[in-house]
């Protein structure tokens, strides 16, 4: 595998983590810096003879529980405990088959299961709920306990009253949860509404669902367009995902350019050839002005216009109102570089969009703005071609049946089916949702099974809790937040605390105390995925085809249990074992492997197996250009720049109706949107999401995390730090319209001297470094304070809702 230099480089400031890196074999040197800079050597490390230790194969869970994307090899010394991980070269995972290597959070995984923030027993509320007044209790009491108000409360107030809180979008709800709420009756699936689905599901209302405006023969790519996604810090070790760094760089040295648009230089733009520093929540104005110009220039494909958009002339009509000159004011970019780019796209081909968060998911006119970029694609004649969006190799098939891995049947059938249902054709009790994520009438049948990201039920986590609130449509009585903190995750906090408050019914699982068990009835003690092992996954490669499980490496901590097995126990104490394998979730996993012909014991026991490729079969080159197949689900059969899905149909709010063209909304508060309120206001703040020290809110009680990302900070540039008089490190005050946090100024220059940027979620205090963690609320550390919860101002296909506002700032001298 070649490892250029390029590489290199990004990987020694992105993972290294001193010793345990440094064993691992693929990263010599410590960096104290998260960006790129290469500073200090490698301390001395006492050689141990790794032979001597017993290994195990686990999945590494540290981008999030319940993932299988990371096949680790577990060193344990003669004592028992756990003291090395790195990555296992067979499962091709990483940079590829043959390689070690494990990002910085796979290599502290150690840490998780030896961490004193853990929870270790059942709690029962015995105080006020915000109070914090617990009771270690006995899972009987508190299986019994939840099981007995569940169907009280499903008898009091039907079944849709309880509600699964899923913003992660976790393995386990998912599937066996979803499975636990369909049993149950309910279809309150709360997603978070501002992760990746509302991207998603807006490409496959524009381009279709079978192609992409990502190019996945990166190599033969000219021109990337990387949108608001943040590779270096979402995907930094990931080969399965579009977003890997290293990819780019070994594409880069085979001619690829790429032009990235985020308000802030971060790691990987620094190696971009243009960089856009866009006001955050402006880009749809800056996609609407880059259609403009490359239709207004004549550089898009006619063939491709003529023969395979719906309603191209019509587009073209209507973006003539977004000329540069009507997007420079709003977005911060000049003219001439709106111009220079939209050529660059228009006419530097094969070219390609990559867009993650940053571009759709959390911003409020996200569905058009994903559209736009789509559409960018599309017009300019590079879908499905050579390089272009959309076309991959086709990887050989698997050499055993791996159809049922990781799969575990929802049973939607159980799901009732109201009159209300059936007279609109949706599917089952969607007229039950509490706050439809996406309209009714999108949420049909048809939908779900031809899609695989968009299969089921869902409601809006926000909105679900405003609703709590007004009672309207219906108060839900019975939450379970599995592996999510609600006071962390969505906007405004105290909104949620006020919701969790009168909520008749909490209860929470999760590996440690976040605030709002605080809130709780019951809390349950989740174990790790390194203490049980539940999770099998496979990976087809040229080179073969790999299946693992977790190797059980210590016992449970306390009384945590897995989480996969408690919804056994739940469904139990309910009565619903019939559907639950009277209780034993390893049925569940012999299910699973039923048709691969290998037995959960074998794999228990070996951890992993892998089948070598001798058959000799290659990946297979795509065919190009197959624009029948591709958008035979879409209106017409074409791409829909006038879209036929979503116009004239009802909004998710029901009180009003979608256009079928794209337009801008911009941020509820904005320089050029709401100049009374920038008077007052004068900087824009927005937040990074992932970061490469940490997965959401967590993992900033690992010290060998924390010792590198140890402080709430916020990037500020530094000319406008100094007009304040705040010095790089000190405290600051950001308050907004909505709320008011203290952070940590970090100077930085890639940053636009009127836009600061922070990191959510800081509430986790790290015991071995005295750390604290910060509060939730108003004057705390948590972002999501600063930012509107205005329903009316969510995207009103989508829900997703806007993570950028205006701040005041002050030095906090408190
Ligand atoms: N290490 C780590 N990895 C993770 C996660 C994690 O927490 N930690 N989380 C996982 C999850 S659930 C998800 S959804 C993915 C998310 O992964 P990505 O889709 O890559 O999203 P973000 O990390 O939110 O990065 C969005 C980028 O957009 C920029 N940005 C912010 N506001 C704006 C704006 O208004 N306009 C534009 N153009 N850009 C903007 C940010 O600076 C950031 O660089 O990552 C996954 N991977
Ligand atoms: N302002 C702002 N808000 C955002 C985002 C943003 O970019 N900006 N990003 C959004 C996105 S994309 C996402 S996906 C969500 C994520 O939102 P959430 O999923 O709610 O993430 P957290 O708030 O970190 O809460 C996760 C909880 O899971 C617990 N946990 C970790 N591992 C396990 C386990 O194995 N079992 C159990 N039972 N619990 C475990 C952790 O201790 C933590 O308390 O946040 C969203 N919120
Ligand atoms: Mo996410």
């Amino acid at each position: 595998m070649s490892q250029s230099l390029t590489r290199r480089r990004f990987f020694e400031g992105a993972a290294a983590l001193g010793a345990l890196a440094a064993l691992s074999g693929c990263s010599p040197k410590v960096s104290e810096s998260e960006d790129l800079a290469d500073t200090g050597e490698a301390p001395e490390i006492e050689a141990i003879n790794l032979d001597e230790y017993e290994v195990k194969h686990s999945w590494c869970y540290m981008c999030g529980p319940a993932k299988t994307i990371c096949s680790t090899l577990c060193y344990l010394n003669p004592e028992g405990r756990w003291v090395h991980v790195e990555g296992n070269p067979v499962a091709g995972n990483n940079w590829g088959y043959g390689c070690k290597s494990l990002c910085a959070k796979g290599n502290s995984a150690m840490q998780t299961l030896y961490n004193p923030a853990r929870l270790e027993y059942p709690m029962k509320r015995v105080g006020e709920k915000g109070e914090g007044k617990f009771e270690r209790c006995t899972w009987e009491e508190a299986l019994e306990g939840i099981a007995a108000k569940l169907l009280e409360n499903r008898e009091k107030y039907g079944p849709w009253s309880y509600a699964a809180l899923s913003p992660q979008q976790c393995n386990f709800i998912s599937s066996i949860g979803r499975r636990f709420m369909y049993v149950y009756g309910s279809p309150n699936y709360l997603h978070s509404a501002i992760c990746q689905n509302q991207i998603t599901v807006s490409r496959h209302l524009s381009i279709g669902k079978k192609t992409d405006c990502y190019p996945y023969q990166l190599g033969k790519t000219k021109l990337l367009v990387n949108w608001g996604v943040n590779g270096e810090n979402a995907d930094v070790n990931n080969t399965n995902d579009k977003a890997n760094p290293y990819r780019r760089f070994d594409a880069m040295e085979q001619g690829l350019e790429f032009i990235d648009v985020r308000p802030m230089l971060d790691p990987l733009a620094a190696h971009a050839s243009e960089w856009v520093p866009v006001r955050p929540g402006t880009d749809a104005a800056l996609a609407l002005a880059f259609l403009n110009v490359i239709i207004e220039e004549d550089l898009y494909d006619h063939d491709f216009c003529e023969n395979w958009c719906n309603g191209f002339d019509k587009l073209a009509e209507h973006v003539k109102q977004f000329p540069p000159s009507w997007a420079a004011p709003i977005t911060g970019i000049s003219e001439e570089q709106i111009v220079h780019v939209a050529r660059r796209i228009g006419t530097e081909k094969p070219m390609g969009v990559m867009y993650g968060n940053g571009a759709g998911d959390q911003a409020n006119d996200g569905n058009w703005l994903s559209i736009c970029l789509n559409l960018l694609v599309a017009i300019t004649g590079n879908l499905d071609v050579p390089g272009g969006g959309g076309a991959g190799k086709k990887m050989p098939d698997p050499l055993f049946d791996t159809s049922k891995i990781g799969k575990i049947k929802p049973l939607m059938e159980k799901l009732p089916v109201y009159p209300e249902d059936a007279e609109n054709g949706w599917a089952p009790s969607v007229s039950k949702l509490v706050a439809p994520e996406f309209p009714r009438w999108f949420q049909d049948p048809e939908t779900y099974t031809a899609d695989t990201t968009f299969n089921y039920p869902r409601s809006a986590y926000n909105r679900a809790f405003q609703a709590i609130l007004t009672g309207e449509p219906y108060e839900l009585k019975s939450m379970f937040a599995h592996s999510t903190n609600p006071l962390s995750q969505t906007r405004q906090p105290k909104m949620v605390a006020e919701a969790l408050k009168k909520l008749d019914f909490f209860f929470v699982m999760d590996t440690a105390w976040n605030p709002s068990c605080d809130y709780a009835d019951y809390v349950l003690p989740a174990c790790t995925r390194y203490e049980d092992s539940c999770q099998i996954g496979v990976r087809n490669m040229p080179e073969g085809t790999f299946i693992g499980i977790e190797q059980q490496i210590a016992e449970p901590l306390g009384e945590s249990r897995s989480d996969w097995r408690v919804y056994c126990d739940l469904a139990m104490a309910m009565g619903f074992g019939e559907d639950f394998w009277n209780g034993d979730f390893d049925e569940a996993l012999r299910t699973q492997l039923e048709p691969t012909g290998f037995t959960l014991e074998e794999l228990r026991e070996k951890g992993y197996i892998f089948v070598e490729r001798t058959d000799g079969a290659k990946p297979t080159e795509p065919e190009y250009q197959r624009y029948a197949e591709l958008f035979a689900d879409l209106p017409n059969g074409k791409v829909q720049c006038y879209n036929e899905i979503i116009g004239g149909k009802p909004n998710n709010r029901e009180d009003g109706e979608l256009g079928y063209l794209p337009v801008y909304v911009g941020p509820p508060e904005g320089i050029a949107e709401t100049p009374e309120i920038a008077a007052e206001y004068p900087l824009i703040f927005t937040d990074v999401h992932a970061h490469r020290l940490s997965v959401h809110s967590y993992f900033s009680n690992l010290p060998y995390l924390r010792e590198r990302n140890r402080l709430p900070w916020v990037k500020i540039n530094p000319a406008t730090a100094q007009q304040y008089g705040i010095e790089d490190g000190d405290w600051m005050k950001i308050e907004s319209p909505h709320g008011w946090v203290k952070m940590v100024a970090e100077y930085f220059e890639g940053i636009s001297p009127e836009v600061i940027m922070g990191k959510r979620g800081w509430w986790q205090d790290c015991e071995e470094l005295s750390e604290p963690g910060y509060e939730c609320f108003d004057g705390g550390s948590e972002v999501n304070n600063l930012y509107d919860a205005t329903i009316e101002n969510f995207d009103d296909f989508h829900s997703a809702m806007a993570k950028q506002t205006l701040v005041k700032i002050s030095k906090w001298e408190g």
